[in-house]
């Protein structure tokens, strides 16, 4: 078989743990190799849905039901469904900053928020090849720059949300935990060299739901 699908990879891990940054760094070295990449950001803050998630984050006031502001970052993703199939099967990798699993921790550790409730909505979105957590300890999370303003900022939120995705960590058996106290370019090397497995170990299999 000649065609060749893109990785499907994801970054998760609580704010300030650098995610963004090896987003970014990941699709310029895979590049640099000529390999196609695009960077996917979640919550997508440019669509009309996006624009009520970013209210909703910004303007703490704002009393939009848990399970409607839910379902709204799920539609986020929802949203995005086919043009991540489309990169992936035009060989172009996907690199995306939070996915399904930040839908699942940040909305599961609300009062009356069952988890089981809240994976439903993912159900069916396509299923990353790997999925990287990037993990600081409390003492870590605790001493990295000020939190802003948004809701969530705070680290008992943040405490909770880290507890959640290393549940996932030990069930799922695409994720790679990483350490996000190392330097930038010690943990680039790292997830780029993996990312570089994957996309060989892809390249002819399906994508998954
Ligand atoms: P970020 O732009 O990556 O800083 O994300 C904004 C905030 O929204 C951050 O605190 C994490 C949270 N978040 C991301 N995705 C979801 C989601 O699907 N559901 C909920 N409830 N929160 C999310
Ligand atoms: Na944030
Ligand atoms: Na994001």
């Amino acid at each position: 078989m000649s065609f060749k699908r893109g990785a499907f990879i994801v970054i998760e891990g609580v704010d300030r743990s650098g995610k963004s940054t090896q987003c970014r760094k990941l699709v310029e070295s895979l590049g640099v190799k000529g390999l196609k990449a695009e960077l996917l950001t979640f919550p997508d803050r440019k669509t009309p849905i996006g624009g009520l998630i970013s209210n909703y984050l910004t303007d703490k006031t704002c009393t939009l039901n848990d399970k409607a502001i839910h379902l709204l970052f799920a539609a986020n993703r929802w949203e995005k469904n086919e043009r991540i199939k489309d990169l992936l099967n035009n060989g172009c990798s996907v690199i995306v900053d939070r996915y399904s699993y930040s839908g699942i921790a940040y909305s599961s550790i609300k009062k009356d928020m069952d988890i089981n409730w809240c994976m439903q909505p993912e159900v069916g979105l396509p299923k990353p090849d790997l999925v990287f957590l990037l993990t600081l300890t409390d003492e870590e999370m605790a001493s990295r720059p000020g939190f802003g303003e948004e809701r969530y900022e705070n680290i008992n939120i943040q405490k909770s949300v880290k507890a959640v995705f290393k549940k996932f960590a030990e069930c799922e058996d695409n994720w790679k935990v990483i350490s996000a106290a190392d330097t930038i370019d010690k943990i680039h090397q790292q997830l780029l060299k993996d990312v570089l497995i994957k996309v060989k170990e892809v390249e002819t299999s399906p994508i998954e739901n």
